[in-house]
């Protein structure tokens, strides 16, 4: 039997799925990395991959492609974000709980050897410590997402510890990133105000001046999956989700890093009801147990990642409009 990794990643066409999807066909090659999503992707990168539709609700579509393609590795991206969730409670239950469920049936019959699925910073709430968030805390999740991602989380444990299902996650923060637009979630204003400043100078924030969140640039969110995913199994202690820490700051902060780059940049902050799930947040995350693990460790500050944003968003505009 070849022993080749065939990964296939569910949510190829969101904010993640894109940057994974090349992350990993520049280690696997573009052959055995398969994408999947409900839509099809618009995005020029993926045009090299084979990319299926999928409802990652329906169990035999999901089970018929890791057939076909003799899948090893699934990445399950397939989620409904925080502000979304609050709107559409029920749905965003059946997708995040079903669709992982799906993926980690499979695994437990054997049809796959190893599931990624991530969590979020979201499985905290009021009752957590805000500052310097431990791995291991108080987690009473205020959100429909928080508490599918906690239950998510928990699952996967139970999975690991009964059937033996090799499956990891990691607690991502807020991701920010150029290629893809991140859709529904309490921290996308801090990729909004990136495109907001190249294009009119301003911009209005749905979150408060002071609201400080852990965020984190999105090619580190995919270097800490894949190292993750390629740490040893002993090295793993933990099942449920992994804490991990990139930059935190507030939206006044944030407006600073971009006029230190751009010079001329007016913020204005107008918040809607997304400010009531940020301020159940943490403000920043402790990621001892993941440095320890599996050796993570943040490379990006607040000026480098203004500055990559900025222009790695010019890039796409200047690509876009001469396309
Ligand atoms: C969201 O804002 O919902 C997500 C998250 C922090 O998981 N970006």
């Amino acid at each position: 039997m070849s022993t080749q990794e065939r990964a296939l990643v569910i949510g190829s066409s969101g904010q993640i799925g894109v940057e994974l999807m090349l992350a990993l066909g520049e280690r696997l090659g573009t052959e055995n990395v398969i994408g999947a999503d409900i839509r099809p992707s618009e995005q020029e990168e993926l045009k090299p991959y084979t990319l299926e539709m999928l409802n990652v609700l329906h169990m035999e579509q999901l089970e018929t492609i890791v057939d076909r393609h003799g899948i090893t590795t699934v990445y399950n991206l397939a989620a409904m974000l925080s502000a979304t969730a609050e709107k559409y409670p029920e749905k965003a239950w059946d997708l995040n709980m079903v669709g992982l469920f799906n993926v980690l049936d499979l695994a437990k019959a054997g049809k796959i050897k190893k599931v990624f699925w991530p969590s979020s910073i979201a499985v905290f709430g009021l009752t957590t410590p805000k500052t310097n968030t431990p791995q291991t805390t108080v987690c009473e999740p205020n959100t429909v997402y928080g508490i599918s991602k906690l239950a998510g989380e928990r699952w996967c444990a139970y999975y690991y510890e009964n059937y033996g299902v090799d499956v990891r996650s990691i607690r991502y923060p807020g991701l920010i990133g150029y290629r893809s637009a991140p859709g529904g979630g309490t921290t996308d204003y801090a990729v909004e105000i990136f495109h907001e400043a190249l294009e009119h100078g301003r911009y209005t924030s749905f979150l408060g001046e002071e609201t400080r969140l852990p965020m984190m640039y999105i090619e580190e969110a995919i270097r800490a999956t894949i190292q993750l995913m390629e740490a040893p199994p002993a090295a793993i202690t933990v099942r449920s989700s992994y804490n991990v820490s990139g930059v935190d700051f507030t939206p006044v902060e944030l407006a600073d890093g971009i006029r230190r780059f751009l010079g001329e940049f007016e913020l204005e902050c107008t918040p809607d009801f997304r400010q009531k799930i940020a301020d159940t947040w943490p403000d920043s995350i402790d990621d001892t147990v993941a440095r320890h693990d599996w050796g993570w460790q943040s490379r990006v500050n607040l000026d480098s990642l203004v500055e990559t944003m900025i222009e790695g968003v010019r890039k796409k505009k200047v690509s876009s409009e001469t396309l």
